[in-house]
């Protein structure tokens, strides 16, 4: 078996006793070296001024952890400008939030630069390299031009918008335009596939004739949809451990008997928390009886907390949650409880298993694990109600939900008050459909699925479907 060499934005080395930051990246992108041994390879989270320090080693499980500082230059204009203030309001459809700059592109791309040159030093040959998202894209270029042959993959983390709103990103054809030197390039729906197709068409590519690979110099670049997934099985199973804590008998006790609504997001304006806390707002208003009936925890880690964007959207939400709890609550009743810190994966999978349901509703999201994770820890004889917006691509696979408009406060307040009078039976039904996907297509038929098919894209019978 070749090894596998991952290399994302950011990596973290486990340390006993510390929780992962929360990420659904990370999370995924750990399952893939579960059988397999290999190196992951990315940033610290250090900033380091000094240009000739090493990359640091660190060997964790199978897993060889390669982690490099970024200058405080590369961290503002790479991370914190180019990816995080063009590629991801963009990539989610939000134009209006991007700001580009000249220097941030270089940044972006001298980072690209940076990785492939400290990466150089421990690829071995027959190693296969799959790249994570955005922040990534010109990876393959650098590597290639570097003399490395490997099979290459991509995989987009984040959705991938149709070509109008590609086409909006400055100098694109020097990121989004250089995904020719990737062998596969995965996506999380149909969806975000065709749009890439779509913009590939425009831009002018030699398509294959199945329309899902093209050919650039004479590489041939395959993309695929490759929904990512949870562990299922395991994470029922924490799940159900978790029900007997200590830590969730404390929170039964503190709800007195009233449901749990629970929103669980990084801190983000994709995940659509103020549209949500406004349709809880509209559901208090317009359903009294259900005034200290229910409470709704949003535990929401801060994220990305330097970018104004960010900053502007924590403030929101806090003036929001209070100005709800002011006007409805009472002295024994608080409506919205919101967190801003991680909790542990039993932990959080206890929560889920006692709400009655979970509000996904980002106004965009390339996947969303938190609706499969909130599936995974229901009790299937007792099941919450998922509450899903048709905008994660997690409502492709997840036919059992509610699914809602997050744009639309009385939709989403209505979904509220239909999955706490939904019956048993239909809870049931509607579970065992959602879990039988999960469990079919869960992290390790990702992994598999898409590591099979960078293998194929690269043998010769492939090669000769190109016109
Ligand atoms: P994210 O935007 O990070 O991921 P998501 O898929 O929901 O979003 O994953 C978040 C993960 O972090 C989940 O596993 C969740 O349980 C965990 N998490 C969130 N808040 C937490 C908290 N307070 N405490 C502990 N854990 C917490 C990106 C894309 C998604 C895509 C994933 C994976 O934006 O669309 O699904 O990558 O591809």
């Amino acid at each position: 078996m070749s090894r596998l060499v991952i290399v994302s934005n950011r990596v973290t080395v486990p340390e006993p006793g510390k929780p992962p930051p929360p990420g659904g990246l990370a999370i995924a992108v750990k399952a893939a070296f579960k059988n397999r041994p290999g190196i992951w390879f990315g940033w610290s989270g250090k900033i380091d001024d000094n240009p000739n320090t090493e990359p640091t080693v660190a060997e964790r499980d199978n897993i060889t952890y390669v982690v490099t500082d970024l200058a405080t230059a590369d961290y503002q204009e790479y991370y914190n400008g180019f990816a995080n203030r063009v590629l991801w309001p963009i990539l989610h459809y939000r134009v209006d939030l991007a700001e580009f700059s000249r220097s941030d592109l270089s940044g972006y791309l001298r980072v690209n630069g940076l990785f492939a040159d400290k990466l150089s030093q421990f690829l071995q040959p027959d190693d296969t390299i799959w790249v994570h998202d955005y922040h990534l894209i010109p990876l393959a270029r650098e590597l290639r031009s570097r003399g490395h042959q490997n099979p290459l993959g991509f995989f987009l983390h984040i959705p991938c918008p149709p070509p109008d709103l590609l086409f909006t990103i400055p100098r694109q054809e020097q990121s989004l335009g250089v995904m020719s030197h990737y062998d596969l390039i995965g996506f999380q729906t149909d969806n975000d596939r065709d749009n890439y197709a779509r913009y590939l068409q425009i831009s002018g590519a030699h398509m294959g004739r199945d329309g899902q690979s093209y050919q650039h110099e004479g590489r041939v670049t395959r993309i695929g949809t490759f929904p990512v997934g949870i562990e299922t099985a395991e994470y029922a199973r924490d799940a159900e451990h978790a029900a007997h804590s200590d830590f969730l008998r404390e929170l039964r006790e503190s709800l007195s008997g009233r449901q749990l609504f629970v929103g669980v997001d990084r801190l983000d304006y994709s995940k659509g928390i103020v549209h949500r806390i406004e349709a809880f707002d509209h559901f208090l208003e317009t359903e009294p009886n259900w005034r200290n009936r229910v409470v709704f925890l949003q535990i929401t880690p801060k994220s990305r907390a330097e970018i104004p964007e960010y900053g502007d959207m924590g403030r929101a939400v806090n003036e929001l949650v209070g100005d709800v709890n002011g006007r409805y609550g009472e002295a024994s009743w608080t409506p919205i409880r919101y967190i801003n810190r991680p909790y542990g994966r039993e932990d959080l999978a206890g929560i889920f298993r006692l709400a009655a349901a979970a509000l996904v509703t980002p106004l965009r999201d390339g996947m969303n694990l938190v609706a499969k994770e909130y599936v995974a820890a229901q009790d299937a004889e007792d099941p919450g109600v998922l509450i899903l917006s048709q905008f994660a691509g997690a409502a492709a696979e997840l036919e059992g939900a509610l699914i809602v408009n997050p744009h639309e406060t009385e939709g989403m307040a209505a979904a509220m008050k239909t999955a706490l009078l939904m019956p048993r039976d239909e809870r049931k039904s509607r579970h065992a459909v959602m879990y039988e996907a999960i469990a079919k297509n869960d992290i390790e038929h990702w992994v598999e699925t898409f590591l099979n098919s960078l293998t194929e894209s690269k043998k010769p019978p492939f090669m000769a479907q190109i016109r």
